[in-house]
């Protein structure tokens, strides 16, 4: 992975203009605002600029209002380098993307199913989180770490590590969090922020979901599928596919947890979200169907309706089991 080259590349260049995936989350905004700060501490100019706002969870993430949304008036900035972090491919920027158009782009990222599009590709799928490849960064440059600057790289670690259960979880990733905290943080209080401010109503439109909650194949795949009309008028708040997903996995002696939901912008289209406890790689089952991600966190988008792509997709699993 060439930390060096990405490096050099900083050192190189003076502007900057930062993205990540859209619909983000704990790693998406802790690792592009880690290095947006680390390019502010090398004198550099940079823009943060993301498709999606930044979710309410999120906002107490230091710098977090600096972060723009794509406009069209960003256009006249003038900058020389793009740099995406936590995307597998330009797409996942969404309409940031826009911005790469005859620019050098950086691409530093841990999915295995990185599409290496870049010019300068740094992944390692062996990272718990782009923000540990942050971390990596800032070491490898020699800039010294602040509070604010460990609050977003401890956020990305731990919540793509599921705070520190997941398999990605190693002896690295404890040691750079333990680096982390050193710097003050409340980690009580930032696992509260996160996880433990979800409103009541978003609590009681979990559990009218939960109930279409069912297990196949001996108990080893547990799959939810969502109708748009379920969420039609409702606020969510929360990462309703995160939260559906994190309580299935709790069930005993299942190996797969998938999430089907219609997509509330286009028709006949369902997002596919997989979860695997280790045994079963999902980042293939999703690239069976154009999609990608992790060995145990992945996803597709699949064209069909919700009773075709969920049957489509059970099969396909079935097959690995
Ligand atoms: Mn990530």
């Amino acid at each position: 992975m060439p930390l060096k080259k990405v490096s050099e590349y900083i050192r190189r260049n003076k502007r900057f203009l930062i993205t990540t995936h859209t619909s983000p989350e704990g790693d998406a905004l802790g690792s592009q605002l880690a290095f947006y700060m680390l390019l502010k501490k090398m004198g550099k100019f940079a823009l943060m600029v993301n498709e999606d706002i930044v979710p309410d969870e999120y906002n107490f993430l230091p710098g977090a209002n600096k972060i723009q949304r794509v406009r069209k008036s960003l256009a006249k900035f003038k900058f020389d380098c793009f740099v995406t972090l936590d995307c597998s491919d330009l797409k996942r920027c969404g309409k940031a993307s826009i911005f790469s158009i005859n620019k050098p782009v950086v691409n530093i990222d841990h999915h295995i199913s990185n599409a290496r599009f870049a010019d300068v590709n740094c992944v390692d799928a062996k990272a718990s989180s782009a923000a540990e490849i942050v971390y990596r960064l800032y070491k490898q440059l020699r800039i010294p770490l602040n509070k604010d600057i460990a609050t977003c790289l401890y956020v990305g670690i731990l919540t793509d590590s599921g705070s520190f259960h997941y398999s990605n979880t190693t002896s690295l990733t404890h040691k750079i969090a333990s680096h982390l905290l050193k710097f003050g943080l409340d980690s009580a209080k930032i696992y509260k922020k996160i996880y433990q401010s979800i409103p009541f109503r978003d609590i009681q439109l979990l559990t009218r979901i939960l109930p279409n909650l069912k297990v196949q194949f001996d108990g080893k795949v547990a799959w939810l599928g969502l109708e748009k009309s379920s969420l039609k008028n409702t606020k969510i708040s929360i990462d309703l596919t995160e939260q559906i997903l994190s309580f299935a996995r709790n069930i005993k002696d299942v190996e797969v947890v998938v999430l089907f939901k219609e997509n509330l912008k286009t028709k006949n289209e369902i997002r596919v979200n997989f979860r695997s406890q280790g045994k079963i790689d999902v980042n293939k089952i999703a690239g069976f169907f154009g999609g990608g991600g992790h060995k145990t966190a992945s996803g597709a988008t699949v064209k069909g309706s919700l009773g075709q792509v969920s049957k489509k997709v059970l099969a396909k699993i079935k097959e690995s089991l």
